[in-house]
């Protein structure tokens, strides 16, 4: 029996009827909207409630903000399950510190910056991550990868959903800070497209252009299409604008930018000045055969196409100033772009493109609604029946409304699409529904996530936490049924279905992820799997050993001041949740290894005396006792 099947057992045999009536399967395969209890009327009640050795129901996918890293959250309970390591440096597990995390984080960095950082640990420590989005086969999540973007440092970064963990980053070049991501919907991921945000001078090495005033002629910014699968970049469009977020239609044909800044200001007064910003539509066939048809420059290695006015690769789609968010409803029609300092979202129609883009249409027949919703929205989710849910960050409420109802408002009819207002506790920036980027949207779960929580918890002094709300959509009426603080900065998630993510116990032995390790023990002439040896090459040494429940294969190992150490640790442990590490006294060195994993860190060993190295991971009742000590004898 499936885990969800055995699941569903489980609940059915607890809530009797409720399950029946209240927890309509939505989605199709396997999405079971269980986490309902029932009250004394039988109907559903929504709850977070899940109880003691119960599953949740679905894998939230949290972004870290200025963390740098990915958390996963139970849903609807909003526990916190797991971190994971991205652009961050992080102690516990020793990302950063490894040669596996540093490989994978230098891997595809741009050859400048691997020289700023060259005297400064060879990598940066910090990220700022916004967008956490997972790759899509035929409209919907396909458990493969999740994209992240890196604000800060102009990266994007690949989580394995198998093994949770990060296996992939490139620096996007010709660009200054990647904003909005999402992987390309249709027909499968493919591609992952990135904003650059910040416009800057084209080249930006200080020579040309260091201080201007005329930034429309030298402060550029560009779009940027990544391959999922080998996370190298294909090509970028030139753009007028800052950018923003974005999302990719349901066709595999387009993708939006919002954009503000068309008045390519320096500063916050320049850049709101005007009446109007845009979105820019990019046409992915069109820019494939610019491309092949070699129509573009390359730089920095990349083809760069000009999608300024007037391109055949863009349009220009004007809106009200500064809009935010944007985000395909799972009807694959429509795209709703995130008013901001208007009090409106504008709504298009995309099957109205093939002819915008043709010419045959102008940008305003394009725009099939734009309701007035509140002050301040700035992102919108969907349930999958034709409504949506946009955060207000300025009236701090999220307010609930019918797509279809805004259309026929904006066609001279009646109606009022507004369903239903909640406040929530404050200032939402970000929303996201159970399934809803995906056309398996399945109406039962919304959250808000709050840049200020204030009030709302203890107070933890000055920085407050803040505050991921839980929703039910599933009725009329929304409903808030959790508060969850979260630390520093969630800006965006996504909420999977757990029948969608896989993720293993226990490594593959075979796993690329440790790659170099292999290759290194054959060039050694020893086997990693069981290796318990030091193997000197002049000043360097790299020691080889297992760990099995509760020891090292080496109790220790000695080495000279000023050697180039590389420990390698092999867990050999077959039993799920045994993960063993290795942290070295006095050396600032820690790391995870998982079962069946090798981890490895190279360092000078340049402290002499003894060191003892011990497993920080609490494995065996003799836990305390899984030590050795590494010798450094000082130099004569
Ligand atoms: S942005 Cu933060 S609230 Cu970076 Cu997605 Cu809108
Ligand atoms: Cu191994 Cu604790």
């Amino acid at each position: 029996m499936s885990e969800d099947n055995k699941l569903k057992m489980k609940r059915r045999g607890f809530l009797g009827a409720a399950v029946a009536t209240g927890g309509a399967v939505a989605g199709g395969a396997g999405l079971l909207a269980s986490s309902q209890s029932a009250n004394a009327e039988g109907a559903a009640e929504p709850s977070d409630h899940v109880a003691p050795g119960d599953l949740d129901e679905y894998y939230v996918f949290n972004s870290g903000g200025q963390s740098g890293e990915v958390r996963i959250l139970g849903m609807p309970s909003m526990r916190e399950l797991m971190r994971i390591p991205v652009f961050n440096y992080d102690g516990a597990t020793g990302w950063g510190q490894t040669n596996e995390s540093r490989r994978v984080m230098r891997e595809k960095m741009l050859p400048d910056t691997k020289k700023f950082l060259e005297d400064k640990g060879g990598i940066f420590r910090n990220g700022d991550l916004h967008h956490p989005h997972m790759s899509f086969t035929d409209g919907t999540y396909d458990g493969r990868y999740i994209f992240v973007n890196d604000k800060a440092n102009t990266r994007v970064g690949r989580i394995r959903c198998d093994v949770m963990k990060c296996d992939a980053m490139v620096e996007i070049p010709n660009v200054s800070g990647i904003h909005g991501l999402r992987p390309q919907r249709y027909p499968k991921t493919g591609y992952v497209f990135a904003n650059g945000e910040h416009i800057i001078p084209w080249p930006n090495d200080g020579k040309k252009v260091l201080d201007t005033e005329n930034a429309k002629e030298d402060y550029w910014t560009a779009f940027t299409a990544i391959d999922g699968d080998t996370m190298d970049v294909k090509w970028q469009v030139l753009v007028d604008g800052n950018l923003d977020n974005m999302d990719a239609d349901y066709q595999g044909k387009y993708a939006f930018s919002t954009c503000y800044n068309s008045e390519k200001g320096l500063d916050v007064g320049e850049m709101s000045s005007s009446e109007t910003d845009w979105v820019v539509v990019f046409n992915i066939k069109r820019i494939e055969e610019g491309v092949k048809n070699g129509d573009f420059k390359e730089i920095n290695g990349v083809p760069v196409l000009d999608g300024k006015h007037g391109s055949k690769y863009t349009r220009y789609i004007p809106v009200p100033n500064s809009p935010h968010g944007c985000n395909a409803a799972p009807d694959g029609i429509h795209i709703v772009l995130n008013g901001k300092l208007s009090p409106t979202v504008s709504v298009i129609d995309v099957r109205k493109l093939d002819d915008f883009f043709d010419d045959k249409i102008e940008a305003k027949d394009l725009v099939v609604a734009q309701p007035e919703l509140g002050l301040g929205p700035l992102h919108t989710a969907f349930d999958g029946k034709g409504n949506a849910f946009t955060t207000l960050f300025i009236d701090s409420q999220m307010v609930k409304w019918n797509i279809d109802k805004a259309i026929r408002k904006y066609k001279g009819e009646d109606v009022d699409p507004i369903i239903d207002k909640i406040d929530v506790h404050y200032q939402p920036g970000h929303n996201h529904t159970s399934m809803g980027e995906t056309k398996e949207a399945d109406g039962q779960w919304l959250v808000s996530l709050n840049k200020f929580s204030k009030d709302r918890f203890l107070n933890v002094g000055v920085l407050k936490p803040e505050n991921d709300q839980l929703i039910s959509i599933s009725g009329e009426k929304m409903k808030l049924v959790h508060d969850g603080p979260s630390y520093a900065e969630p800006h965006d998630m996504i909420i999977v279905h757990r029948s969608k993510v896989n993720p293993v116990s226990i490594w593959n032995r075979d796993d690329k992820f440790w790659e170099e390790a292999r290759e290194q023990a054959k060039k050694d002439g020893v086997d990693l799997d069981t290796a318990n040896q030091i193997v000197r090459d002049g000043d360097k040494v790299r020691v080889y050993m297992t760990a099995t429940a509760p020891a090292y294969g080496l109790p220790k190992f000695e080495v000279n001041e000023g050697d180039e150490v590389t420990v390698y640790v092999t867990n050999k442990e077959l039993i799920e949740d045994l993960t063993h590490g290795f942290t070295l006294e006095g050396y600032g060195i820690a790391m995870e290894i998982g079962p069946q994993a090798t981890s490895s860190v190279t360092f000078k060993a340049d402290r002499p005396g003894v060191h003892w190295y011990y497993c920080q991971w609490f494995c065996h009742a003799l836990h305390m006792e899984m030590s050795g000590r590494m010798l450094v004898k000082p130099k004569a």
